[in-house]
């Protein structure tokens, strides 16, 4: 077995999480649009979640909340003055605007990038290309920062590649690693990658009734960046009721580790075409094994609202069969909570279902799995990597205090308006650059 691991990258949750209806096709987004948010808890389940993990034996990565509001953005539309200044005028003349510039939901890490890990990349190293997230505007302007707290993490060069995100046009839509699973033998071992796409923005009209966020352009170019091998490749489309249905990422409807590929029945265009691709491109290096869940077992409604394939799919140490990390929600719906029991019964590949809450995060459509980011690591890049980014019980600990000190307990979107918000959020994410080894000018608005 070689010392190859997969870490869990997440996203700490922001000051401003908040629920601000943002995200055309995220039911959750839509429907508890307005609620009064928890910020301080919401880290807190996060940081939890983390924990949970890296106590699990795994390795587990930081990566840091975006300065929000976002004020290179607001003086780019024309607002000017001091910081203040700059908030209030916007804030008066379109306060949805400004919602946009403040959302934290940078803390969704499975948009942040694709991650394709060096065993599967020509020249060796370990490519990330920053999902340029274009078709939502809240989203549109993480990327930047993004590309900063990749490279943060992945300081060494000769071993790690962080890209430019795609060109933010229709075209090259990118919603990161929600759309790509990786499966593998050992995870040090050359692996099969899959990009599911929900469009092809140069072939015929999408004809989804929410917006289809990854365009097969996007899966194309990542894939001839990273240098990945045409065979072990795989492209397939997310089928067009899954999107209806609300599955505005393949990973609502989709999550898969090492040789097993967990999935809703509805989740691809083409069921047997993908699977028939995936044996294809795994000959000699794996046996792939398929865990289909049908819709009579679980509707896809249940599915979706449930999350159950939005769960963490991970093999722990000491375990023989993986283990599903799923949100609480999994267990409180009857149909997914069925099938969990009926499931690790059996003598299939999953063999343990945890569950663990992340509602505040829930409630915007971000489950365990859209909180990471998986990167496989060799022991060479983990040992190059930035170690204060990872997490220990020591620096645990220290989060979860700069939590407590900094975060509020309530926030309603329109507390977004707020200078003092505002203030709160640099002050608190500026003490974080220290806990994280960021230096002192990773913040725009410390520069
Ligand atoms: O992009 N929600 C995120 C949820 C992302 C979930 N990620 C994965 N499935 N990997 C989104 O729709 C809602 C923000 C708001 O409405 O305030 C939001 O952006």
């Amino acid at each position: 077995m070689s010392r190859t691991r997969e870490a869990n990258y997440d996203g700490l949750i922001g000051p401003t999480h908040n629920y601000g209806g943002l995200s055309s096709g995220n039911l959750a987004s839509a429907h508890n649009a307005g609620l009064i948010a928890r910020p301080r808890e919401a880290a807190l389940q996060g940081l939890a979640k983390m924990k949970y993990m890296h106590d699990a034996g795994l390795v587990q990565g930081v990566l840091p909340p975006q300065a929000r509001p976002d004020l290179t953005q607001l003086r780019l539309m024309g607002f000017s003055g001091d910081d203040e200044s700059v908030l209030k005028t916007a804030w008066s003349a379109n306060p949805r605007l400004v919602r946009n510039m403040s959302s934290a939901s940078s803390m969704w890490s499975a948009n942040a990038a694709t991650v394709s890990p060096s065993a599967d990349c020509a020249d060796g190293r370990l490519h990330l290309t920053p999902a340029n997230l274009s078709t939502m505007l809240h989203r549109s302007i993480e990327h930047e920062q993004t590309g900063r707290a990749l490279r943060a993490a992945f300081p060494d060069t000769t071993k790690a590649v962080v890209h430019e995100a795609l060109p933010l046009q229709s075209t090259y839509a990118d919603e990161g690693a929600a759309n790509h699973v990786r499966l593998c033998d050992d995870q040090g071992a050359q692996g099969v990658e899959l990009f599911i796409y929900g469009r092809d923005a140069l072939g015929e009209d999408s004809d989804t009734k929410f917006p289809a966020r990854q365009t097969l352009q996007a899966c194309h170019i990542i894939a001839t960046r990273h240098g990945l091998n045409g065979a072990r490749t795989v492209f397939a489309k997310q089928a067009a009721r899954a999107i209806n249905a609300g599955a505005f990422h393949n990973d609502v409807v989709c999550v898969g580790a090492r040789q097993c590929l967990f999935y809703h029945e509805y989740a691809f265009e083409d069921t047997q075409g993908t699977l028939e691709a995936i044996r294809k491109a795994s000959e000699g290096l794996f046996e792939p094994q398929f865990v289909e869940v049908s819709h009579e077992d679980v509707p896809i409604k249940d599915a979706i609202s449930a999350y159950l394939f939005n769960s963490m799919l991970v093999q722990l140490p000491g375990r023989e069969r993986l283990s599903l990390i799923a949100p609480t929600e999994t267990e409180d719906n009857p149909y997914t909570k069925a099938y969990c029991n009926k499931m690790i019964a059996g003598n299939g590949p999953i063999g343990e279902v945890i569950y663990v809450d992340v509602r505040q995060s829930m409630r915007n459509g971000g489950g365990p799995a859209c909180l990471r980011l998986r990167v496989v690591l060799t022991e060479a890049e983990r040992v190059a990597a930035n170690q204060k980014m990872l997490l220990s019980t020591e620096n645990y600990e220290m989060l979860c205090a700069w939590v407590e000190t900094h975060y509020r307990e309530e926030l309603a979107p329109d507390d977004l308006g707020d200078p003092a918000l505002m203030r709160e959020s640099f002050t608190a994410l500026d003490a974080l650059t220290q806990l994280l080894g960021l230096g002192d000018r990773f913040y725009p608005f410390q520069r």
